[in-house]
């Protein structure tokens, strides 16, 4: 038999006989048992795929983003083995792998109750335990639809029907199969660490139309240790979780009544936002920007004239028509708005670069599963700024833009983050707009910005917005997911678009550029950051209370009030506990609450006319004078802001 060429990873060839199967070369080579699968010239395979051409291979082992999706994968299929041999008369529909996990979604009438995850996993534990040999299958789909109607599943015979290849694989282990395109681990005693993690209804097809199956969530891991660390970071990301802690501390709401992707700030979370506003609209002013209000509606045409209507159509709420008048549209960007009031003027270069801000209140139509409490809304207010400049200006303007975000990162005590350069696909011509001229250059130019600064970044291809390449800034959350806060982005097409100008220094007319930005992004996105950042626990100048003073008995209601009305007249923000409870509780739910300061008043205080202040960690402070307690909470606000500016004026 003629022998065929296998090229290894390592560029070394091997003269093999065909018909051998991976793991015997795997095997052959003392390849460590790490290795779960391989790729044949790019392509996943099976380890018992036998070798049949020439070819180049790539061992997949099972710590590789690939290898973890692998096991994953068959550890889906593991949970659905179990629960179809727990729960017989249960039908498998699909089971894919998704982020930090997998899910498999099942027809039963009931849901599934913990107790029964419970069997589930248990049962799960066994069939690992038997380490079954997982076996693929190749036959005519006509003989696959047979198959899995015979075993009663209509779920696999409907998407048999709609598969339109002649031949299809199955997957066996045990007396349990499943259709799948694989690949899988070679046996199921490699699903060492996993863990049940959620159920839930879904949809089939995600359609609501549809019947209502069963979810079950999972995640899998190489080993005992990486599942530990995972649910430990999930843990710790629960207990962030704005969603949670936004109803908990009362900073806002969702209401069904409303809208999905509505959300309603309460009192507290308004004061958040508030000293958020005043934060970023007083520093943008003293770097040259001015602030304007616009309003949330425009004519159609407006946005058929800038592009949005062709490119950002998706993420638009339909034109609204009154009477038989203009249509409407509910605005999904800030920028043509702006651009109007730099045409209300002819400007010379002397008036450039203009710096055109506003806290733009903007409505995007975002799938309701992408919506998450206020990280991902429909209704959202952007810290938005228009920079109109000469070509001479873009990087200049650009690094000062890249400095602002440093600045106000440090004064958030932001650490974990990281820089993404946004490119178009230029396959895509239909999201983003046709020049290649144009885009190169506007690539050139960001690249120069970020090597000016000495940042370092990513690249991402399908990133861009439609009308230019963006830098975005990337914060991560403890699981490592990491979400778009601000953005820079550079855009020539919206000027020739809108037919732009300026008079230069020799008279001639030229054509502004536009740097879009946005640097403390939406106040419903950095408020989402903010709290799961801080854990809820506010920096001092940021608390939606800052202050709590409590009395210990009913005899000092007189002198804890007018501690209080001191405080308040100062501009701190500052709650009165005067209830007839015990010391403990209210200190208690101060704590709760996350109000960095208690302020505790006993006889003793009210005789010594001190109070005795509490920090939110637990330590007590020596009991000191109203006028020295300020004192030490102006300091203490002057250093979170690093001595720039006071949060109380
Ligand atoms: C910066 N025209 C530009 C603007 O001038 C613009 O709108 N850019 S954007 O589309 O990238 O949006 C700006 C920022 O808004 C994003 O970086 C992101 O932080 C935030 N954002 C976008 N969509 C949402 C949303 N659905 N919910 C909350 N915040 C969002
Ligand atoms: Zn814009």
């Amino acid at each position: 038999m003629e022998k065929i060429q296998v090229r290894l990873p390592d560029e070394k060839s091997l003269e093999v006989l065909p018909g051998l199967k991976i793991q015997e070369l795997s095997a052959s080579l003392g390849m460590n048992s790490n290795v779960i699968a391989a790729k044949i010239d790019g392509v996943l395979v099976d380890l018992d795929r036998p070798l049949s051409r020439d070819c180049a291979l790539d061992w997949i082992p099972l710590d590789s983003a690939e290898g973890l999706d692998i096991l994953r994968h068959s550890t889906a299929h593991l949970m659905a083995q179990a629960v179809q041999s727990l729960f017989p008369g249960t039908q498998v529909t699909i089971g894919p792998t998704i982020e930090d996990g997998f899910y498999y979604d099942f027809k039963r009438d009931k849901s599934f109750t913990p107790e029964e995850i419970d069997r589930i996993e248990a049962r799960m534990r066994e069939l690992a335990a038997l380490n079954l040999k997982v076996n693929r299958e190749e036959m005519p789909r006509q003989s696959a639809v047979e198959l899995f109607r015979a075993l009663g599943e209509e779920y696999k015979v409907a998407i048999l029907e709609e598969i339109p290849d002649e031949t299809v694989s199955l997957y066996r282990q045990g007396d349990w199969v499943d259709l799948c395109r694989g690949p899988h681990v070679p046996s199921t005693g490699i699903i060492r660490a996993f863990r049940l993690t959620g159920v839930a209804g879904a949809y089939w097809r995600g359609d609501e139309k549809n019947e209502m199956l069963q979810r079950i969530y999972g995640t899998s891991f190489p080993s005992e240790e990486a599942l530990r660390e995972h649910l430990r970071l999930l843990e710790e990301a629960k207990k962030r979780d704005h969603r949670r802690l936004g109803t908990e501390l009362g900073l806002f709401m969702i209401s069904e009544a409303v809208g999905p992707g509505l959300p309603l700030w309460l009192p507290k979370g308004a004061i958040v936002r508030s000293i958020l506003e005043r934060y970023i609209v007083d520093l943008e002013r003293s770097q040259g920007y001015q602030h304007v209000y616009t309003p949330q509606l425009a004519r159609i045409d407006l946005y058929k004239m800038s592009g949005h209507w062709d490119h950002f159509k998706d993420n638009m709420y339909p034109p609204i028509r009154f009477e038989n008048k203009e249509e409407l549209v509910l605005r999904p960007m800030n920028c043509p708005h702006h651009i109007m009031i730099y045409q209300h003027e002819l400007h010379s270069y002397r008036d450039l670069p203009l710096r055109i801000a506003e806290l733009g209140t903007m409505y995007r139509y975002e799938r309701s599963g992408v919506l998450s409490g206020l990280s991902r809304v429909r209704a959202m207010t952007l810290n938005d700024a228009h920079i109109f400049c000469t070509p001479e200006q873009i990087k200049s303007e650009t690094v000062r833009v890249l400095q602002l975000i440093e600045r106000v990162y440090r004064d958030f005590g932001f650490t974990d983050y990281w820089y993404r350069l946004s490119l178009r696909d230029p396959k895509d011509k239909a999201k983003f707009v046709d020049n290649d001229a144009m885009w190169e250059n506007a690539e050139s130019c960001l690249r120069q910005a970020l090597s000016e600064v000495g940042i370092p970044h990513k690249e991402a291809f399908g990133e861009a917005a439609y009308y230019g390449p963006k830098i975005d800034v990337q914060l991560n959350d403890v699981l490592g997911h990491s979400e778009t806060l601000s953005t820079v982005q550079l855009d020539f097409y919206l000027p020739e678009r809108f037919g732009l100008e300026y008079v230069d220094k020799d008279g001639q007319r030229k054509r502004p550029v536009m740097v879009h930005r946005g640097v403390i992004s939406t106040m419903e996105r950095m408020m989402a950051f903010l709290i799961e950042h801080y854990a809820g626990n506010f920096p001092l100048w940021l608390a939606p209370v800052q202050v709590k003073v409590m009395t210990v008995t009913d005899n000092q209601k007189d002198y804890a009030h007018k501690v209080f009305e001191e405080l308040k007249s100062m501009g701190w923000r500052v709650e009165l506990d005067e209830r007839n409870e015990k010391l403990g509780y209210k200190i208690r739910e101060a704590q709760i609450a996350k109000v960095p300061y208690a302020v505790v008043i006993g006889d003793k205080e009210k005789r010594d006319q001190t109070i005795s202040p509490r920090r939110r960690g637990g330590e007590n402070l020596q009991p000191m004078s109203v006028k020295a307690f300020v004192e030490m909470l102006k300091a203490e606000v002057a250093r979170e802001l690093g001595h720039q500016q006071s949060a109380q004026s």
